[in-house]
């Protein structure tokens, strides 16, 4: 297969010299060498240095049904067999791809019964962007073209979802956004709610959309494209007024409104999809991650019958990857989905891991360094603050504290990611108690590790 014996060291030298890292600073890298991963099983990574780390993060948000299933693997190799390739171009189509559209329909909520394949999260928005535009297009309105999304919302890394997307740090590079995407401010109440209440903010915030849109003018707006829970930007929970009135400016001003379920689906919140949870009923939807538990790279652009219509309608649709519905990837994901059906995974998150995962959590308000611990289904985050009572954050730039802390649960063998100051959780769905309990005393400990080192360096000081 490929050599398995080399040295650490010369793995990373290997690396460092011809592999470019998304997301990573080069040329750290150089100096400080890749942690080498060699294998995986449920929710245990093995490193080329043979330590056993815990991911509490499944891969990244896509391992559901958690890693080195033989029955996957089984499929991978009947479906290379049987036919490795082809396309769904110029009308032609192959099973996994009829039973795996049948299957989103079936699974999906409401009139979302139309399937679009693509290859990512990314390219999938990339689909919607031209399908909401295309719709209006197609109704006679093209200048209702401008898609409105949110600071801080992540749907990926092309031009067009990096657009969509509210990252700065994305947007400064590259010549982003793209024309005719308009942002507003995330529902993050506990950095940005001051004195309001949390519904009062969640209503102040949704109302952002409003006032966007009446800015811009109704006939110019095509959609409203958000994560029902943001993942990439800190698991950041939506007050509960939040989304209902959402809603409710969506149907009233003729926007679609787009779910993006990248992280969300596929039974990371307790149901199905995030839009269950959350009580949104979308026109189109993103999913991709654990539509194939990262076996292997799909996704998908769900549109609701009467979109799909009327893009039918239109004629051709100019649109199409080479990859679109690859039946290796095709196959993976039908068999993932019988995986998390028939094992029940979604009642595992919703009654027995889920609940205790998440009393767990919780229960993590009482840390000194943490202001605020909160879960929904099986994604978290605890926001870390020097000052409880104000919910201040850190006078350090931000992502100091998060970065020392990120270490130090490396250095325990338990991987937590962190955004800005916060630290974020989204373990594989199957995850066993006893796994939790090995977790959250891993995390704790690396908790008490990172307070001590902010106090002995006089960084627990409010900005
Ligand atoms: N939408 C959402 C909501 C996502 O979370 C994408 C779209 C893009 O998907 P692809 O498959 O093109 O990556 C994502 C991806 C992180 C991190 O560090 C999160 C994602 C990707 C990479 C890193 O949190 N989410």
């Amino acid at each position: 297969m490929y050599d398995t014996n080399l040295p650490t060291a010369e793995l990373q030298a290997l690396d460092a010299a011809h592999h470019l890292h998304p997301f990573t600073d080069g040329s750290g890298l150089i100096h400080k060498g890749a942690r080498v991963i060699t294998g995986a099983e449920g929710v245990w990574l093995t490193d080329s240095e043979n330590n056993r780390i815990l991911d509490a993060m499944a891969g990244l948000w896509c391992v559901n049904i958690g890693f080195g299933r033989p029955e996957m693997a089984e499929v991978a190799a009947a479906q290379v067999r049987q036919l490795s390739f082809y396309n769904t171009f110029f009308q032609t189509t192959h099973v996994p791809a009829v039973h795996l559209a049948a299957k989103l329909a079936e699974l999906a909520p409401g009139e979302l019964n139309q399937v679009f394949f693509n290859g990512s999260g990314s390219d999938s928005n990339d689909t919607n962007i031209r399908v909401v535009r295309h719709y209006w297009a197609a109704k006679g309105k093209p200048e209702k073209d401008i898609i409105i999304s949110r600071w801080n919302g992540y749907h990926g890394s092309t031009m067009g979802s990096a657009s969509l997307g509210g990252m700065k740090g994305m947007h400064s590079q590259g010549g982003l956004p793209i024309p005719g995407i308009l942002h507003i401010e995330q529902p993050d109440w506990y950095f940005e709610g001051g004195d309001m209440t949390p519904e009062e903010f969640g209503l102040a915030r949704a109302r952002l959309l409003e006032r966007a849109i009446d800015k811009v003018g109704e006939g110019r707006v095509a959609a409203f494209i958000a994560e029902p829970i943001q993942g990439a930007g800190g698991v950041i929970i939506p007050p509960e007024t939040y989304w209902p009135e959402i809603q409710r400016i969506c149907d009233e001003r003729e926007i679609l409104l787009i779910a993006d379920e990248v992280i969300t689906g596929f039974g990371r919140t307790g149901n199905w999809f995030g839009s269950q949870t959350l009580g949104i009923r979308p026109d189109v939807m993103t999913v991709a991650k654990g539509l194939s538990s990262g076996y292997a790279p799909i996704g998908a652009s769900l549109l609701s019958d009467e979109v799909a219509q009327v893009i039918n309608d239109a004629g051709e649709f100019n649109h199409g990857y080479t990859y679109s519905a690859h039946p290796l990837c095709a196959a993976l994901a039908l068999e993932n989905l019988r995986i998390l059906q028939d094992e029940d995974v979604i009642g595992h998150v919703q009654t027995v891991a889920g609940p205790y995962l998440q009393e767990k959590w919780k229960a993590l308000e009482d840390h000194p360094l943490v202001g605020d611990a909160s879960i929904v289904g099986m994604m978290g985050s605890i926001a870390m603050t020097p000052d409880k009572a104000a919910r201040a954050r850190f006078a350090s730039e931000e992502g100091t504290v998060g970065l020392i802390c990120r270490e130090r649960c490396f250095a325990n063998n338990l991987v937590m990611r962190h955004v800005g100051d916060r630290m974020v959780i989204a373990p594989p769905l199957v995850i066993s108690e006893d796994e939790i309990d090995i977790f959250i005393d891993r995390a704790v400990q690396s908790l008490d590790e990172t307070h001590a080192r902010l106090k002995a360096d006089g960084l627990m000081v409010a900005a």
